[in-house]
Parts: C-alpha cells; structure tokens; sequence
C-alpha cells in the first residue's frame, strides 16, 4: 500500500506540471482527492492493513493530502497570474481612456467634480508660476498649529475641533495650512506655491458643513508683497474659475496665522432642489486669507525683516457647491447614484 501511495504522488506531481487551465487542476484533484478518488481507493484496503502498516500508511496518507492540496493552490495562483498578464498584454489597457473602457463595455464614469476643480484650480495657478505642493494627511502639533502663531493654550485651536491621535502628539491635518509650514522648511524665497489636499475636522455636519472635506492653501513670499497682490490673485482665481466677474466680499477675519486677516465670501444663489436655482441668495464663505504673520515666517526660518507676504485656504467643496449649484454639501461624498449621474460626461 505505500508503494502505491508514493507512486500515486509521483504521478500527480507529473501531471500537475502539465496542467494549462484551472479546469485540468482542478479535475485532476477530484480524480485524487474526490470521494471516488485514486487515493480513497488505496484507502479503502485500509481495513486489511495490520496494525504495524496503519502506523505508516495513516500519517503518509495525510502528508500526501496536504502536498496535493498545496501544490493544487500554487498551481491555480500561477495559472491566474499568467492568463491576467496575457489579458493585459493583448488589450494593452490604459485605464485612464475612456474610450478603451467603453470599447470592453465597461461602465461609463466620470471625475469627481472636486477633484476636477482641483486641478483646474491648480493649472490657473500654474499658469500664473505657482508651484503645486503635498503635504500629509496624518501631522505632527508643530506643522498643523505651533508654527502657525497658534501655540499650546491658544483659543484659536477651539475654532477647529481635531481628531487627535491617541498619542496626543499626531492629529488628522485640520487644515492645509500645514503645507505652508512644509513649504518654507523646502523652499528659499522668493516663492510661491499652491498646496491642495484632503482636511478632516471633527464636526457636526450640515448643509455646508463636512467632517472631510478638500482645500487648497496657497502662499507666496517675498519682498514688499500687498494686500493688493492678494487681491489680484484672489480675483484672477474666480474670474477663471466662474469665467465671469463674481459679486464677492472682503471682511476682516481672525486667524493666528495672519495679520490682517480676511474672509472672502461669494454670493451664492442656494439652490432649491425642487424649483431650480432660488431667489434666495446670501453669502458663502469661500476664501479666508490674510498677510503672512512675522512669527510664522519666522518659525519657517524666514526673516520677516526682509520677506513679507500673502496666504489663503480656499474650500474646494464650496466651490463645486457655487459653480454647479449644488444645496447640500453632503451629496458630494454620499455614493448616490442620482447625484453622481449629472457629473458622467464632466
Ligand atoms: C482655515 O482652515 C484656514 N487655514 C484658512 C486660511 C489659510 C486663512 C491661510 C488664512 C490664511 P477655515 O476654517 O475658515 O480656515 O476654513 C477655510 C475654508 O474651508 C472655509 O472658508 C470653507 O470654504 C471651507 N470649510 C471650512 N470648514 C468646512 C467644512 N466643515 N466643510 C466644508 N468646507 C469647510
């Protein structure tokens, strides 16, 4: 009985190497393995072993099962590697066409309408000689408040309710004024750069209100920069972005970070699902900016002696929100197939 157990693992082992498609593998391991299996056959005339064979035969028995079981598993992983590779070569796909997923008649898509306006934002800026920086989403106290003018027992880090880690030291990034930190520890000025991202704030949502949400920061240093740079730039953006001239205000506003500080809002017509673009119409906060504070420059090694300069954090989900008047913040990241369809073709 051994020898015709080991001469049954040496011709599975023979035939599996010859095995091309799953199907053979797996045929080839009912006629083994199955019920009615060469190995259940040899076992069957377990019963006339004596007991000194079924001390041999019991746990070679199970050693061959497990080899055939293993060698069936690496043998189907193989064979699916190779057909996908050979399916990948033959159609040659670049996911990034359209076109070529249509022709495999794969579902229809389309961008997400913040990340669209991301980069379009970003060209714009690109266009004017920004560049576009990253920074990460998981930060450390120092670039997300410290070295922005908002040290440990300042009020201002009430403004933005954090998720900490529990560490106390690491915190999901409040805001993408931390790329500006990022920025001035990588660049010597004269600069500027823009730095689009993801944001996570521990927040009660509503209408206008989400607790991820995108935004996109910029700055620009260098010698004897304005107020009046600022402005031209913010303009520049929505005239570009809205491809008209836009009713907008500025206002002062408080942030450790700036001085002065403003807040740029847009006038906003909220939309009524039901009747179309309303009558109603009010102002949203869009583009909160200001001039550089000395202590920033200076905790980014900047000498604000000799440098000045501008920032801004744009809300990207608010201006998808204006641009295809959209009334509820909270459909852009819902998955809702309805709200999703209008945005196919952009
Ligand atoms: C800030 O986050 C500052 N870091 C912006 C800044 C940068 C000021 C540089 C000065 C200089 P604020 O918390 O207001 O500021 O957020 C900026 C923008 O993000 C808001 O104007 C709004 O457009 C958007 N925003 C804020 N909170 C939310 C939210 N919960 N959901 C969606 N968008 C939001």
């Amino acid at each position: 009985m051994l020898d015709k157990l080991n001469a049954l693992e040496k011709d599975f082992n023979g035939q599996i190497v010859n095995c091309l498609k799953q199907a053979d593998v797996l045929n080839l391991k009912s006629q083994i393995l199955g019920k009615k299996g060469s190995l259940s056959e040899i076992l069957k005339s377990l019963k006339d072993a004596t007991p000194e064979q079924r001390k041999e035969i019991g746990p070679r028995s199970n050693e061959i099962k497990q080899n055939i079981e293993k060698s069936v598993q690496s043998k189907l992983s193989e064979i699916e590697i190779k057909e996908v590779n050979e399916k990948l070569s033959k159609n040659k796909l670049d996911f990034s066409l359209r076109d070529s997923l249509l022709e495999l008649g794969l579902r229809d898509g389309g961008i997400h309408p913040v990340a669209k306006i991301q980069r379009e934002v970003e060209d714009i800026f690109v266009s004017m000689g920004f560049d576009v920086l990253d920074g990460p989403h998981i930060e450390d106290d120092w670039h997300n408040f410290g070295a922005l003018n908002i040290p440990e027992t300042h009020p201002a880090r009430d403004m933005q309710d954090t998720f900490w880690f529990k560490d106390m030291k690491h915190l999901l990034r409040t805001h993408t004024s931390t790329i500006q930190v990022r920025g001035m520890e990588a660049k010597k000025p004269p600069f500027k750069f823009v730095g689009p991202g993801k944001v996570f704030r521990c927040e009660r949502t509503d209408a206008t209100h989400e607790m991820c949400f995108h935004q996109l920061e910029g700055m620009m240093v260098g010698k004897d920069i304005t107020v009046g740079n600022l402005i031209y730039f913010m303009k520049t953006l929505l005239k570009e972005i809205f491809k008209k001239d836009m009713e907008v205000r500025l206002r002062p506003g408080f942030f450790p970070f700036v001085e002065p500080g403003f807040e740029l809002d847009i006038r906003w017509k909220k939309p009524d699902p039901k009747k179309g673009e309303s009558e109603h119409s009010g102002w949203l906060e869009l583009l909160p900016c200001g001039m550089v504070h000395p202590n920033v420059l200076k905790a980014g090694g900047i000498d604000p002696g000799e440098y000045n300069g501008f920032a801004f954090g744009l809300g990207l989900d608010r201006l998808v929100m204006v641009r295809y008047a959209i009334e509820d913040i909270r459909h852009l990241h819902s998955g809702d197939l309805r709200f999703n369809k209008q945005f196919k073709s952009h």
